[in-house]
């Protein structure tokens, strides 16, 4: 019998994306989420938690790429850094092309999380083991309000606002963040889609404004997430994220998304979804 894979919380909304699945690699329940691994025709290796889409292997660098390379170049000179979720290692893969950075803090509540990538996708997950990172298997919400460190940059690298990623899209975690970043630091979090998810980017905008003097919006193209986009908060305590000039000579190598050009477009919105982020420019 066909297998394909769609996410049932789309469908409950009425609409889909599907994939056709051609062998299940693993599936099995954490302490913390259903956790799925399958091969899939059309992209690769898919990982979902909860049924959700996290990663495949066709369309991963364009996320991954974007939410740290943004942050990475607007920051003068990154050399700590914390990702919160990111146990599959993508987003840590990309900090780790910043000749800079002297520390990475991983904070993934899920060590099964990163088991799996470290057995289904070793090649995203062997910058884990760089020896500049260091693993906390923590609610994120704690830690980064527990943790004495500032950080220069910040990476929320979250699921959705449903489980245990809910807390990450809290204004209570957001002021916990801005205390653990530095003056000049810069975060990112993950934000959702503009066509299908308006309230969630609303209602985080309904705060970002009280607690962070910078902040903007911007977004990346990806297949296999739902309408084929996500995007990003870019926060700053001090830096206005749309005045940020890259310096083409530290933009990593061999990158398939990021470039400097593609850094300014991103934050260039749709007419229809300006009034979410509540900003003039
Ligand atoms: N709608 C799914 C959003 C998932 C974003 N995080 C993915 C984690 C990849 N490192």
């Amino acid at each position: 019998m066909e297998l394909w894979l769609e996410e049932q919380l789309e469908l409950a909304n009425g609409r889909a994306m599907k994939m056709r699945v051609l062998e299940t690699l693993d599936s099995f329940k954490s302490p913390f989420q259903q956790i799925d691994v399958f091969k899939t025709q059309a992209f690769g290796k898919v990982f979902t938690l909860d049924g959700i889409i996290m990663m495949t292997e066709s369309d991963e660098f364009s996320y991954h790429e974007m939410i740290t390379h943004v942050p990475m170049l607007s920051h003068p000179n990154p050399e700590y850094v914390l990702v919160v979720g990111g146990g599959d290692g993508g987003t840590v893969r990309e900090v780790l092309k910043h000749s800079s950075v002297k520390e990475v803090h991983l904070c993934e509540i899920d060590k099964a999380v990163v088991d799996m990538s470290k057995k289904h996708f070793p090649s995203i997950a062997k910058a884990m083991s760089d020896k500049r990172v260091i693993h906390a298997y923590e609610d994120g919400a704690k830690y980064v309000k527990a943790n004495k460190k500032k950080f220069d940059v910040i990476i929320i690298d979250s699921s959705d606002p449903i489980g245990p990623a809910a807390v990450l899209f809290s204004e209570g975690f957001y002021k916990a963040m801005h205390g653990a970043l530095r003056e000049t630091g810069f975060c990112s979090t993950q934000a959702e889609s503009f066509f299908y998810h308006g309230d969630i980017i609303k209602s985080l905008f309904s705060f970002i404004p009280k607690i962070y003097k910078e902040y903007g919006y911007y977004w990346t193209a990806i297949p296999t997430y739902p309408s084929g986009i996500i995007g990003f908060t870019c926060l700053s305590n001090k830096l206005n994220p749309y005045n940020v000039v890259v310096d083409p000579k530290r933009v990593p190598k061999g990158l398939k998304y990021y470039s400097a050009e593609m850094h300014k477009a991103a934050f260039v919105l749709p007419e229809f979804a300006k009034s979410y982020i509540k900003r003039s420019n």
